[in-house]
């Protein structure tokens, strides 16, 4: 059962796609919460159909965003988690205001961090189709961060249960898997076993592979 200790607006439908990574930070933080998950509607987002109303409910025109009740809506990925987390009232994900909050927001951004590097590189390497001459010093520069934040939880391991971090640092290594941007599994074999071990206990990881 929910608490809802904030009086929050209950979250009524959350728009992605399957494809998104960010977005399946978000199924995850929803999967993960059994009471809730089944009460927030999927409700997939459609880019080639003008009529659709991502550009009223998120400005920024980006997925996950997701609307409540009274149809105001909340975004992105990382505040998503925590508004479920928050309705939850169990600090399943996160703990309230406290030292470990914050360090654990910080290794969130981190993990969540190595999604938007690889996307950075893809779009990169994207764009420039027609000369096939895209700005390697920068790709470079992103594949760095990538490889940072790898030695980073190498030496600070997410936990194997669902929590804010674990749930961004997942989805994040298995984009830069599936995009074979960087084999962080033979830089980090620790971090690969352990990637293993949350998907083993966790199905949603398994549940919420890309299609594309
Ligand atoms: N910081 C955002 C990033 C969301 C994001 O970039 N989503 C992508 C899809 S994976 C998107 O909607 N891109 C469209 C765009 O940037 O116009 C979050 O964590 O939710």
């Amino acid at each position: 059962m929910t608490k809802n200790p904030f009086a929050l607006t209950a979250p009524k439908a959350l728009r992605t796609s399957g494809k998104s990574p960010f977005g399946r930070m978000a199924r995850m933080a929803r999967m993960a919460n059994m009471a809730l998950g089944s009460k927030v509607a999927w409700e997939d987002m459609d880019r080639l159909n003008p009529a659709d109303p991502l550009p009223q409910q998120n400005p920024l025109r980006k997925i996950p965003c997701m609307i409540l009740d009274d149809g105001s809506a909340i975004h992105d990925s990382t505040i998503i988690m925590q508004y479920l987390d928050a309705y939850d009232g169990r600090n399943m994900l996160l703990p309230a205001p406290s030292p470990q909050a914050f360090a654990m927001l910080t290794d969130a951004i981190i993990a969540k961090g190595i999604t938007e590097a690889a996307f950075n590189m893809v779009y990169e390497i994207r764009n420039h189709p027609e000369d096939g001459q895209p700005n390697m010093e920068y790709v470079d520069a992103q594949r760095e961060k990538i490889i940072g934040s790898v030695a980073y939880f190498g030496k600070n391991m997410p936990a194997t249960d669902a929590n804010l971090v674990s749930i961004k640092l997942a989805p994040s290594l298995g984009y830069v898997r599936f995009r074979a941007q960087h084999d962080w599994e033979s830089q980090s074999p620790k971090l690969g076993q352990r990637l293993q071990e949350f998907a083993d206990k966790n199905p949603f990881y398994g549940e919420t592979i890309p299609t594309e």
